[in-house]
């Protein structure tokens, strides 16, 4: 299949291009370095030394003998690049990652909220206006977020995307109230009772998760107008780092956030237990939240890609997480494995203390998903990646100082040390060595 990696140079993008790669499949990555920009925006870097694209995709090269092309077109803002790259390009399926993907950096300031809002809803029109105007049959793959529909359960598991309801409507059956004249016959009729599907009510708690619910209703209007196939991947937190082609060769490697805007929970509990660092419990920890493996998302994209709605078929939307965890839970255990201190710190966002989350995630284990649940090994192995590149953190970047309202305070625990973790990175190496990829290049390179 040819497949374009819409964001292909970021955190989930990379090692998808490279899954995909490996099954076969012709790889076009479009990115345009916004996430390498937003790194040196907020002087924090990943943990791990990521290469230049250039430098991965030729690492790549070498390692596996197969070749993943890259197009620089901005999606958000460069519309006419979009549209050529697809009339020349012709792709079958379209993996779409190429969004502002943290809700802390979406909730910084003004400024930070009208870039993810522009950013992110852009992006997604951009790509479906494309495909109609291309007029190439093309299955779009959309990341999404578990987050699209809040973490409350309503007392049951929550749906793949569709709720049922049954609606009454209390009229005959020409739609007329009771006791109105309609016609002939001015008979009153049993109230009927209509049963429905429709779209899981949302319940954003940031910007960020804000900007995949304008998505959905995007998706549902192109479906019904222009029968684009589309399928929406509601994705939980990612954890882990590597995948089978990440740790081929160091050239390879993939992003490990820890800063309190990028670093999602699980990752950054382990990299806090590496550096020496509270474990920062945003409040009571009492967010239970959905959870996946790096290498489980990997394999959820490739099986979307072989399962494609049929045209004129509703969003498809699975549910992409295997597991469920309490965040104190999760500090406890991480504490208990590495002997490293929980820390109760302020809750920096606007959200439920604490909640039950019940999911159903069948599509995907129906597929043949075997799923990496949460083991000590690879919690382990997570800590020693994070162990291994510590000289790299600056610790003054952990805590969590994004409010989401000024009633809100930032997540710094009292005794959290600050600074570089151990010997001191100069300033000059926390510029990205990959910034000469963002020359704009708007030929796809193969
Ligand atoms: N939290 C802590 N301590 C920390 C960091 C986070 O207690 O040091 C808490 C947060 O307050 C929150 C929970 O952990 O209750 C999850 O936070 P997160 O930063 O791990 O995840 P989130 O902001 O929801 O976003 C991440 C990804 C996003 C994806 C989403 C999936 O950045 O792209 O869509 O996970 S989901 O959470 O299922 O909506």
């Amino acid at each position: 299949m040819k497949i374009a990696i819409l964001g292909g140079d970021g955190f989930c993008g990379w090692p998808a291009s490279l899954h995909l790669s490996d099954q076969g499949h012709e790889v076009t990555i479009v990115d345009n370095f916004s996430r390498r920009v937003i790194d040196e925006e907020l002087e924090a870097e990943s943990l791990t030394p990521i290469r230049s694209l250039s430098e991965r995709r030729a690492a790549w090269k070498q390692v596996s003998g197969r070749q993943i092309g890259f197009a620089f077109i901005d999606v958000a803002q460069d519309y006419e690049g979009l549209l050529e790259f697809f009339r020349t390009e012709r792709p079958d399926a379209v993996v779409h990652f190429a969004e502002q993907r943290a809700a802390p950096y979406s909730m910084k300031s003004s400024k930070n909220k009208r870039y993810t809002v522009d950013n992110n809803v852009n992006a997604t029109h951009h790509v479906l206006s494309a495909i109609v105007e291309s007029g190439v049959d093309i299955h779009l793959v959309h990341l999404g977020t578990m987050g699209v529909y809040g973490y409350g359960t309503a007392g049951m598991k929550i749906p793949e995307g569709y709720l049922d309801i049954e609606v009454t409507a209390d009229g005959d059956a020409n739609g007329a109230a009771d006791g109105e004249a309609n016609g002939p016959s001015d008979q009153p009729a049993e109230p009927r009772r209509i049963e429905q599907q429709i779209l899981y009510p949302s319940n954003p708690g940031s910007i960020y998760h804000l900007t995949k619910v304008l998505d959905q209703h995007l998706f549902a209007y192109y479906v019904k107008n222009d029968s684009v196939r589309i399928t929406d991947l509601h994705q939980g937190i990612i954890w882990g780092t590597h995948t089978a082609q990440t740790q081929l060769d160091e050239r390879l490697i993939n992003r490990f956030d820890y800063d309190g805007d990028y670093g999602t929970v699980l990752n950054r509990f382990l990299m806090q237990a590496a550096v020496g660092h509270p474990l920062t419990v945003h409040g009571t920890g009492g967010q239970t939240r959905a959870f996946i493996h790096l290498q489980d998302m990997v394999r959820c994209v490739q099986i979307a890609l072989e399962n494609p709605p049929a045209a004129g078929e509703r969003v498809k939307i699975f549910n992409q997480m295997t597991e469920t965890h309490r965040v104190r839970d999760l500090a406890e255990m991480i504490g208990r494995i590495t002997g490293a201190e929980v820390a109760m710190v302020p809750n920096p966002r606007k959200e439920s203390a604490e909640n039950d989350l019940h999911v159903v995630n069948d599509t995907f284990l129906d597929l043949g998903l075997h799923p990496t649940t949460l083991s000590e090994g690879l919690l382990l192995e997570v800590e020693q990646i994070a162990e291994k590149y510590r000289d790299r953190a600056d610790l003054s970047k952990i805590p969590a100082t994004s409010l989401w309202t000024a009633d809100q305070q930032a997540g710094v625990p009292e005794t959290a040390p600050a600074g570089p973790a151990s010997s001191p990175v100069p300033a000059s190496d926390s510029v990205p060595s990959a910034v000469p990829d963002a020359v704009p290049d708007h030929a796809p390179v193969k």
